[in-house]
């Protein structure tokens, strides 16, 4: 197979912050020395009380601990807001766009800060204070923002939860953070319909005695019930606090948020990240992954609900005192054109969306794109899962002109910020490749056993020592973190990610290895999806495997055994998919629901995911040895079953 580079342009080179040879001099210093290294970088951000203590990390047992520039103090949202007031005060921060494409918003640094200060001051009135936890359910809108900027100014710690979520998954996450207090709004939008997210807060909260205060920000104005004595509106709590909050000084290893995220047991995780670290990272990668420079306008298409919209449309692009497109809607209303619209509409330079995304716009055809100029354009990012060349070349060629580098960034919730990728200027690109690591990360590929394998190979991505941006452990289960990460390859942090390395040292994420499908970009744990369809009356058992899906990636694939005597039927399919959507939200919609009489299980009673994967696939010619099956006879029926429906 022939292989496509596509070399840094001279231009793009000679502009960009660095170039291939200052990517390997800072690469090898940062491993070299990290210490010197991280000394430096960490001055990117202010700092109230400078760090002595670098780094104190290790991933092994015995001395087990990840700890960044412990010993100093900061505030998130003074690094934020506070300090660009002088030079920067009247810039736009945050520019919003609704959903509905007739509203929009230009919010200023002063004027941020002015309302992250009475935001910060309604917590207070709250009673939220240094490390209460606050749950943000809302929409993509600029309260999302503020409220996550308030609760770092008064030291509390954030829980931000996609609005997507059902009223269950959110009960959880309340539950699991002990929140205190959560921010909502009446309703949201998504392509012209409305989100009952107050309602959802409601039903959740018959779950959740814990939580005294619900602060409500009008957005749609649909009519939503107000519990007396719990429920407050955020404009009536507004006249009357202060428009001044002095940010409190924090600890570089003080909580600053938890983000839930699945992994391959059935409770979702809450990753812990903290404030020095997980500012550094977020702000350096933003700074050269983007190439980012005063003055551009930047669009990270994510919602705030998941890591992406944390590091890189909040943190990474105000610590860096950037103008940053939040984006209340979806690529698809009012039409396909949505995006380049957008683009042309704020002159954006740097778009950051995922492959999903793209895919989904290259079926309508290239069309929708020319009809728009595109010409602000300069940068082009992807996120989220593995691109297919045939959507980096579309990327490259319609969206970008030919004009524009592609990053396409490897990351995850734990890793806090982008830890493989190009760097525009210093590094040729192959469509479909992550490309390089970022400064101070070690990857390295190890086969099953553990066994490090060299030059060009394929196995599982291991990182072998710590980056500022790393969680520091799962909320309320330190154990189930060092459990999760550090143990499969002792010594070494374990990604969850297959990857290929070639001959150039280049890293291809071949996708995950553990439990957990990516549908959309979005990571869905296979054991969350099939405690929910057992949970239903009819159900006796469950597996769930991830299938090739063009749009999304990865579709989501139900084998589903019911109770003696329940007949699978389409209605019951039906009821099936509804009842996913309603336990954990239409995101875990199941794809496929094969009716099974019995799963393929090994004589301890295991069930062979692999032979299931295969099946989803379609690839029953290559099923392996199931010999080993308790009743090798299970298989040839979900085979024939499955070519009944074609
Ligand atoms: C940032 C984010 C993490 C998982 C990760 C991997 C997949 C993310 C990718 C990618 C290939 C990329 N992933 N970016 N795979 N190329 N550029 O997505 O975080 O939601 O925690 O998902 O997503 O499998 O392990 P998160």
């Amino acid at each position: 197979m022939s292989e496509i580079v596509v070399p840094v342009s001279s231009s793009v080179r000679s502009a960009a912050h660095v170039d291939a040879e200052g990517y390997q001099r800072l690469y090898e210093e940062s491993i070299r020395d990290p210490e010197g290294f991280w000394r430096r970088e960490a001055r990117r951000i202010d700092w109230i009380e400078p760090f002595s203590i670098v780094k104190k990390t290790s991933f092994h047992e015995a001395d087990f601990g990840v700890s960044w520039f412990e010993d100093g103090q900061l505030n998130v949202s003074a690094n934020c807001l506070d300090r660009h007031l002088e030079a920067r005060g009247d810039q736009v921060a945050i520019l919003w766009e609704g959903d509905d494409p007739t509203e929009s918003e230009a919010i200023t640094y002063r004027d941020l800060h002015g309302r992250v200060c009475r935001a910060a001051n309604m917590l207070k009135s709250m009673g939220v204070h240094r490390g209460s936890r606050v749950v943000l359910y809302l929409p993509m809108i600029p309260a999302a923002a503020v409220f996550m900027l308030a609760c770092t100014r008064i030291g509390a710690i954030h829980c931000v939860v996609f609005g997507g979520f059902s009223p269950d998954s959110l009960a959880g996450r309340i539950q699991d953070s002990n929140a205190t207090v959560v921010v909502t709004a009446d309703e949201g939008r998504r392509s012209g319909r409305k989100v009952p997210l107050k309602a959802n807060v409601d039903e959740a909260l018959l779950r959740c005695p814990g939580v005294e205060k619900v602060l409500v920000v009008r957005h749609t104005g649909g009519a939503i019930a107000m519990q007396g004595g719990r429920d407050v509106w955020y404009h009536d709590l507004e006249a009357s606090v202060a428009s001044d909050c002095a940010p409190e000084p924090m600890g570089a290893e003080d909580p600053l948020f938890i983000l839930y995220t699945s992994g391959s047991t059935g409770k979702p995780k809450g990753v812990l990240h903290t404030t020095g670290g997980y500012l550094v990272w977020s702000a350096i990668t933003f700074h050269y992954v983007f190439d980012y420079k005063p003055g551009e306008v930047f669009w990270c298409t994510a919602d705030v609900g998941w890591v992406t919209g944390h590091s890189y449309l909040v943190y990474g692009p105000l610590a860096n005192g950037a103008t940053t497109v939040m984006f209340e809607g979806v690529p698809n209303y009012p039409d396909f054109g949505r995006f380049w619209n957008v683009v042309d509409k704020y002159k954006v330079n740097i778009l950051y969306t995922a492959p999903t995304a793209i895919r989904a716009l290259m079926r309508e055809g290239d069309d929708w794109v020319k009809q728009y100029s595109r010409a602000s354009l300069r940068l082009l990012g992807s996120v989220g899962e593995p691109i297919n060349p045939e959507a980096w070349q579309w990327y490259y060629k319609v969206v970008g002109g030919e004009r524009c580098p592609i990053v396409d960034t490897w990351w995850q919730t734990e890793t806090g910020g982008i830890l493989i990728s190009p760097l525009p200027g210093a590094t040729d690109l192959k469509p479909g490749s992550a490309t390089r690591p970022f400064f101070g990360i070690q990857p390295q590929i190890v086969d099953a056993n553990g066994a490090v394998l060299d030059g060009a190979t394929e196995g599982n991505l291991v990182l072998i020592d710590s980056w500022p941006g790393q969680m520091r452990t799962v909320w309320g289960d330190h154990e189930r973190f060092f459990q999760t990460y550090f143990t499969t390859y002792p010594g070494k942090y374990f990604t969850g990610d297959g990857c290929r390395r070639d001959a150039d040292g280049y890293y291809w994420i071949t996708g995950r290895v553990d439990d957990v499908i990516n549908v959309s970009g979005h990571r869905m744990g296979t054991a969350e999806i099939e405690s929910a369809l057992v949970s239903h009356v009819k159900v006796a058992e469950a597996a769930v495997v991830g299938m090739p899906h063009d749009i999304k990636g990865q579709g989501i694939y139900a084998y589903v055994t019911l109770n003696a005597g329940e007949t699978g039927d389409e209605g019951l399919r039906k009821e099936l998919v509804q009842w996913v959507r309603h336990e954990i939200g239409p995101i875990a919609s199941p794809d496929v629901i094969q009716f099974a009489p019995g799963l393929p299980k090994t004589r301890s009673g295991k069930i062979m995911r692999r032979i299931l994967r295969k099946i989803a696939e379609g690839d029953i010619g290559s099923l392996g040895d199931t010999s080993t099956l308790a009743d090798p006879t299970v298989v040839d029926s979900l085979v024939a079953e499955r070519a009944v429906r074609g």
